[in-house]
């Protein structure tokens, strides 16, 4: 372990999860006994902090809350399951496995993520093991989907530039594997010690780069291959803009400090887009990714939370300490940053051919929400898709799925099943729609302070007849929603956002870029759906017969002055 780390280690006062991590010998805490006590379907807080480094951790219904505490029962205790996979890419056995395993052991739907992840809710405690032991014998994982580590590393996941694709999903698998936690905990836990997926030296207990507090605060990569931010690179603690030069992968631009979480109220809590400080070649990427955890493990703040993500650290010391430590760590400073230009952050849909002839197709899925719906058997169909296909299935960083990788001849029995099980490109939807992402919220999200997911669809369906009658259906506006300002759809970063203050109750936002180059600002406190609507149309009217051609509705709604541009994360308050 570094001296910085040993330094970080000693200053006090840390925050009671530093204490729990640094009691808990690598993640092992007392959860192997409190998973197996039978009188509760609980566990204890401290272990609950430990769980979430497994990729799990415990939430109760909140639908059934009051009922039950009427009804003097303790809440409904049930697990949330998270499993990642860099890129979000997968196989068509493992996305069989995930169907299995969310009709065997959670609430039957599968949830897929934001960053490009599959979570499950309602895992009951008794069934957490076997889920997690199915999860790992499909060779994938849950280990570090959540805590305060490297979460999944993210990657444009559309191989249309096929070799190029192929290259940088490589680079963000190895980035990926490089910064897994390498305690045996949770072999031990979850696995029996059984040695599934794992390669690496399990015998050396210390954790290399992370060592015994692992990091201050969760930590997130993500690598975009412009002209496409599907990403949002600058949303990323670290992101990383792949450099294509004469059809080769140069290297990757490296943008540090992005963020998207605050807290309403709290002006030392903001979103932040990260600012880019070089380039360095493909070869020394991993090593950039090493030292910027490092630094972030020795400086970030342990004693409080709230302030401890990187963005801050940051902030506090400024960029240039930042580019000097890191080329102290180094050994040598980056390059000049390289030319390159974003187009848009959503996922583009329907067929596609990628340059070594194979196909691959962007699916819709609202929200990311897989199970089967009245009329639309989404999971059934997904599934039969997974039984033929031979190619793989993507998970995109805007909640929705590419079914990759198909031959000609496979593409048209794919085709079949999409048409066979009325899944969607979502060509027939507005294309505000096709733009829109909501966060899990309620009823399991315990930060929620509003409906996200189960409410999006339903004010959609009142926005559309508003588009169609100012003839904007098939215009590209980004729109996402959350449940409270932890930002988990990157609200920040969408042309209209809305983030949830009370039941019922939306702070609204305006102004963010379409690349997702551009924070938004707020527009509006604290307003239902009837102000939301009232407010709305008026300015899709304005911009529908004013914009300037080829303006996107983020960019008219700064110049239009509905709110002023934002220049940095501190001015997104309002
Ligand atoms: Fe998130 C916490 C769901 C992506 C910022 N997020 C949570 C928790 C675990 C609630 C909790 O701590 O009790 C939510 C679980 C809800 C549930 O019932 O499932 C949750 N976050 C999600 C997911 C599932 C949203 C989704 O609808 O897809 C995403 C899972 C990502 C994954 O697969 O790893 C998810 N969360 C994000 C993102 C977007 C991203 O990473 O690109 C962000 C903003 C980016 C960032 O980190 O700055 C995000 N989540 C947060 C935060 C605020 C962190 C902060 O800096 O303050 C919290 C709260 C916390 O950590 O204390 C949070
Ligand atoms: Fe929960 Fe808030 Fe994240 Fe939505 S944004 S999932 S409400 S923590």
């Amino acid at each position: 372990m570094s001296e910085n780390n040993l330094l970080s280690l000693n200053s006090a006062p840390h925050s009671d999860v530093e204490e729990i991590k640094r009691r808990s010998n690598y993640l092992r805490g007392s959860l192997t006994e409190t998973l197996a006590d039978p009188i509760t379907g609980s566990i204890p807080e401290d272990d609950n902090r430990l769980m979430k480094h497994h990729g799990s951790y415990m939430q109760d219904d909140r639908d059934l809350r009051n009922e039950r505490a009427k009804s003097k029962l303790e809440p409904a205790y049930q697990f949330m399951l998270r499993v990642r996979a860099a890129g979000g890419v997968v196989t068509p056995e493992q996305w069989l496995m995930m169907d299995r395993v969310a009709q065997k052991y959670s609430s039957g739907s599968i949830r897929l993520t934001t960053r490009q992840s599959f979570q499950l809710h309602g895992v009951l405690k008794w069934n957490l093991k076997n889920t997690i032991r199915e999860v790992n014998e499909a060779l994938l994982s849950t280990l570090a989907a959540c805590g305060d580590v490297n979460r999944n590393v993210m990657c444009n996941p559309n191989p249309y530039q096929s070799e190029i694709h192929e290259e940088v999903y490589e680079w963000a698998t190895k980035v990926s594997n490089h910064l897994d936690p390498r305690t045996r905990a949770y072999h031990e836990i979850w696995l029996d010690e059984e040695k599934v997926i794992d390669s690496r030296d399990l015998d050396n207990e210390e954790e290399p780069i992370y060592g015994p507090v692992y990091l201050p605060r969760k930590f997130k990569i993500g690598i975009a291959v412009p002209p496409t931010n599907d990403v949002d690179v600058f949303s990323q603690d670290l992101g990383l803009i792949a450099i294509v030069e004469n059809g080769k992968l140069a290297g990757f631009n490296v943008a540090v400090g992005g963020g998207m979480g605050m807290t309403h109220g709290d002006s030392k809590t903001y979103p932040q887009v990260s600012k880019v400080i070089g380039f360095c070649t493909p070869e020394q990427m991993i090593d950039v990714a090493e030292k910027t955890v490092t630094i972030q493990r020795d400086y970030g703040d342990r004693s409080v939370r709230k302030h401890a993500r990187f963005k801050y650290t940051i902030d506090d010391r400024g960029i240039d300490w930042f580019v000097e430590e890191l080329k102290k760590r180094l050994g040598y400073s980056l390059q000049e940053a390289r030319p390159y230009r974003f187009e848009h952050n959503g996922d583009r849909y329907g067929w596609i051919k990628g340059s070594d002839g194979k196909w691959h197709i962007t699916l819709f899925i609202q929200n990311g929400r897989v199970k089967d719906f009245e009329g639309y058997p989404l999971m059934t169909g997904l599934r039969e898709i997974a039984k033929i296909h031979d190619g793989d299935f993507r998970l995109t960083p805007n909640q929705n799925l590419i079914i990759g990788n198909a031959s000609s001849q496979k593409k048209k029995k794919i085709q079949k099943l999409i048409e066979q099980y009325s899944l969607t490109d979502g060509a027939h939807y507005s294309a505000l729609k096709r733009n829109s992402m909501a966060c899990v919220a309620l009823p399991t999200c315990g930060l929620a302070m509003a409906e996200s997911e189960r409410y999006l669809p339903a004010l959609l369906e009142k926005l559309e007849p508003m588009l169609d009658e100012a003839g904007l259906r098939e215009e590209d506006i980004v729109i996402r929603m959350t449940g409270c300002p932890n930002g988990c759809a990157r609200p920040a970063l969408a042309e209209l956002a809305f983030i949830g203050k009370a039941p019922g109750k939306y702070n609204m936002y305006l102004g963010g870029g379409f690349a997702g180059n551009r924070l938004n600002k707020l527009y509006k406190e604290n307003i239902g759906e009837e102000e939301i609507l009232e407010s709305l149309r008026p300015i899709f009217n304005r911009y529908a017969k004013e914009r300037h051609e080829g303006e996107h509705f983020g960019d008219f709604t700064v110049r239009a002055g509905y709110v002023k541009e934002v220049l940095d994360g501190q001015e997104f308050h309002a």
